[in-house]
């Protein structure tokens, strides 16, 4: 602790401004200083750290979205004052009502829904809209959920599902995969570093992290990309591009296994010592003979060797490519793999992280400086900030996110916990942000109250019944750590104008709702009080941390995760069942259907993950935006024009529907539609397309979505592990005649039937 450095990261302000730190309290991939510039109680300006690049003490530099914060604390569509829905739910229709009758309400149809159907009739659907310690979304209504007995839970994290379980099975039960990377500090010592997947210069991965990449590179860091996109960070840093098929990145992975374990070229020693089910020596008894990895690659266990002509065909990566990069990774060390998680949101997203960390693994790159378990996150975790208490939930019932529409469609008959009465949506917009969002709007006939708590009507609220004003972070305090354990530091979040027209803060709303049910606990604190409790254990000076901004804490002893198993494995065990790196998962091949989603093995195994369609032949995946957060600032046109909306399509696919760079295109599947401008571009692999998710979902008469929704296409699909699947989706696309409105059907390749695609 006496390392703490606070330290104020605002410029001076003009003259009658008063200068206030505070940052984005969304889950934005970043935690920047975002600083109000305040003249009469109100945000004039919004400026950020004013300190130059310096690897020891990276400044916090914010993004466009964090100033983008002016824009949407005054947008005009600010939440104002409690309100009942008038029209069909999604109509938008709504009148104005009091605290009072909203939360009578709400306490009154609560209690008489648990009465008639049990706890389990409830499902929460709060989310991330506020990630920060006291003020967070979703832990304030976890804690107001449990107290009052509890509800139907989504359980699976929907940004890294895939990656929490591998981390978990791999690396053992108290991983964390929010300190399972290295920091960015570490990224100069590596020789090679391959982004898989990974693109921090278009989805915020840590403030500060692509600043480290460029200074790796600076230094000579040879830097690879493979993405089916040939995104900003690929062009600002790859000396070579890999495109890839989306959903297929295990193919790769497994292939570039082969060739470095046929040419001899795994780090046996590193292996024995530390490594289980690479090959036989070691595997537990229990283990078939023939389950190692190994053997798998070899084709000894199935009779089909991993070989790069096996994986081309399913990944579209050239063979010659595959080898001469397995190669490169096998014999430069050290070798960082770099992955993001969208290669994860698959269909077996769970193999793509195992088999990256077994590639890792193999050649030995795993605990040392300059090579990486895989992982991009951090190594330090939260640094001792605690998040709001939430206890935990009386009863067990519990759905994968994923399955969210699914779970509304079907209730119990569907094998769920129950028929769902009622959802609570506090800072989220799973309407949008889940899978399959016509079913969700379609499948809400037997809910009987829904309640927003949000600064919008965002697609979720607008169909809500109850919809209640939040505060944004600017109207209260807080403190924030870094996104995914990206860094070392925390922020303080400083309260710079008094709370707008009749919106409260979320804990107060929950702590009013708590007690009108009876629960006299649930807030027990001022704000204060609060902020100083969860602080405490990382926090010298807390008077020192709220006047300076931002609290430096010290950096972990080791800048890569697991150093101290690498280098004392015999005092420092993994926490897996066998006390090293399992490729092979004993927990995995105890249990493998772990959550009734379907068995997975103990090794990294390849699986096909969508069926071949003609009727729909690009694949689509949907990356993050520069212009939102998830589905945040999706109504600011000012910021939209940092990132416009738009979908990428490779020359080959466009020309064979012929679609021109720019024209507005129908992209469809059978579970939905929407519209959008093409972007033909070679920076799309073929066969593939690309939509920035986070549009508003905004149904038109005829059901097509008319914003570029990528989730009206998306399945309400779980990987095997709960994680979602937005990457693994097929869609077709046609042009669509701006004039007339009507479908252009004299472009169809003759494979597609045109009976889905209707009129824009
Ligand atoms: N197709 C597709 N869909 C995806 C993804 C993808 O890759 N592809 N990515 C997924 C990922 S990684 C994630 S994390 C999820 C995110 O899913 P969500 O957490 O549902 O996403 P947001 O869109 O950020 O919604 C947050 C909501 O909180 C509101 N909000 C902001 N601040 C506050 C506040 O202080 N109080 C209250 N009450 N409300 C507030 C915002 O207005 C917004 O409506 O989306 C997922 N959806
Ligand atoms: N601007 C911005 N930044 C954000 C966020 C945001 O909303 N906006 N959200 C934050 C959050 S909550 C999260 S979880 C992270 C998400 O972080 P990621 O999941 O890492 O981000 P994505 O943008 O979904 O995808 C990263 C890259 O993977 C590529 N990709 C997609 N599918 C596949 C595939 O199957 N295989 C391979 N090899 N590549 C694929 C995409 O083209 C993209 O370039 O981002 C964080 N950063
Ligand atoms: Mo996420």
């Amino acid at each position: 602790m006496p390392d703490t450095i606070y330290q104020n990261p605002r410029p001076a302000g003009r003259k009658g401004e008063v200068v206030v730190t505070s940052t984005c309290g969304h889950n934005c991939g970043g935690r920047c200083a975002v600083n109000a510039h305040v003249v009469d109680d109100r945000i004039v300006k919004i400026s950020t750290d004013p300190a130059r690049w310096q690897p020891e003490l990276p400044p916090l530099h914010a993004c466009a979205r964090g100033v983008g914060q002016i824009e949407r604390v005054y947008h005009k569509e600010r939440l104002q004052y409690p309100m009942r829905r008038t029209g069909p739910r999604g109509s938008g229709q709504f009148e104005r009502i009091s605290w009072d009758e909203a939360l009578g309400h709400i306490a009154k149809e609560m209690r008489r829904i648990r009465d008639t159907y049990g706890n389990a009739a409830f499902v929460d659907l709060s989310r991330t809209g506020s990630t920060s310690a006291l003020h967070t979304t979703s832990g304030l209504a976890k804690r107001f959920f449990y107290k009052f007995g509890g509800c139907t839970e989504l359980w699976s994290n929907m940004s890294a599902e895939a990656e929490v379980f591998a981390v978990r099975m791999t690396f053992g039960a108290k991983a964390d995969y929010k300190s399972a990377g290295r920091e960015p500090t570490d990224y100069v010592n590596s020789k090679l570093i391959v982004m898989w997947g990974w693109s921090p210069a278009d989805g915020t991965f840590g403030t500060g992290t692509f600043q480290y990449l460029k200074e790796a590179k600076r230094k000579g860091v040879r830097i690879v990309a493979v993405d089916p996109r040939r995104t900003r960070t690929s062009q600002a840093l790859a000396d070579e591009h890999v495109f890839i098929k989306p959903s297929t990145d295990a193919a790769a992975l497994i292939a570039m296994a082969y060739v470095i374990v046929s040419e001899g070229l795994h780090d046996q020693p590193y292996c024995d010592r530390h490594v289980l089910g690479f090959d036989e020596e070691g595997l537990p008894a229990s283990a078939p003979r023939g389950g190692s990895y190994k053997a798998y690659l070899l084709g000894e266990s199935d009779g089909i060797p991993k070989t790069p002509e096996w994986a081309q065909e399913r990944c579209g990566i050239p063979a010659e490519t595959i080898r001469r990069l397995a190669i490169e990774f096998a014999t430069t060390k050290p070798a960082a793999l770099h992955c993001g998680y969208a290669p994860g949101r698959t269909a077996y997203g769970e193999q793509f992280h195992r088999a990256a960390y077994a590639l890792a693994a193999i050649t030995g790159n795993i605990g040392i400086v300059g090579g990486n378990s895989g992982v991009s996150n951090g190594a330090t975790g939260r640094a001792g900030i605690k998040g709001l208490p939430t206890g935990s939930n009386p009863i067990d019932a519990k759905v994968a996110t994923p399955l969210l529409a699914d779970l509304l469609e079907k209730g119990k008959a569907g094998g769920y916990p129950a028929d769902i009465k009622m959802l609570y949506s506090a800072g989220g917009n799973l309407f949008n942000q889940c899978p399959n969002a016509n079913k969700m709007a379609n499948s809400l006939d037997g809910v009987e109250l829904i309640v927003a708590q949000d600064n919008f009507l965002t697609p979720t609220a607008r169909h809500a019944d109850i919809v209640l004003p939040a505060t944004t972070f600017w109207e209260r305090n807080d403190v924030h750590t870094p996104w995914a354990g990206a860094g070392h530091y925390a922020i303080y979040m400083k309260q710079a104008i008094r709370p707008m027209y009749e919106c409260r803060d979320d804990r107060a709303i929950f702590a009013e709702l708590a007690q009108r049910l009876g629960i006299n606990d649930y807030d027990d604190k001022s704000e204060e009080q609060w902020l100083r409790d969860l602080t405490k254990d990382a926090v010298d000076d807390f008077e020192a941390f709220r006047e300076a901004g931002v609290a430096r804490f010290a950096a972990p002893k080791d800048a890569v995760a697991f150093a101290d198993q690498i280098r004392d494995p015999d005092s420092h065990k993994f926490t897996t069942p066998s006390g090293k790196i399992e490729i092979y998962s004993m927990a995995m091949a105890a249990k493998p259907d772990r959550y009734g989603l379907g068995a997975m093995p103990p090794i990294p195994t390849w699986f096909d993950p969508v069926e071949p369609d003609a009727k729909y032949p690009l694949m689509l995946c949907s990356p993050k935006s520069r212009a939102r957060t998830h589905s945040i600032h999706g109504n600011q046109p000012l910021l939209a024009r940092v990132d416009p909306d738009d979908v990428w399509m490779n020359p080959a696919d466009a020309g064979a529907r012929g679609i021109t760079d720019g024209q507005m295109v129908r992209i469809f599947n059978d579970r939905g539609a929407t519209r959008l401008l093409a972007k033909v571009t070679p920076r799309i692999a073929q066969g593939v397309v690309s939509i920035k998710e986070g549009a508003w979902f905004g149904p038109r008469e005829d059901g097509t979505d008319a914003a570029g929704c990528a989730n009206v296409l998306a399945e309400d699909r779980s990987a095997r592990c709960g994680a979602t699947t937005y990457n693994t989706n097929l869609v077709e696309i046609i042009a669509v005649d701006r004039l007339s409105g009507c479908t252009i059907r004299a472009h169809y390749p003759s494979s597609i039937d045109a009976s889905n695609s209707g009129s824009v």
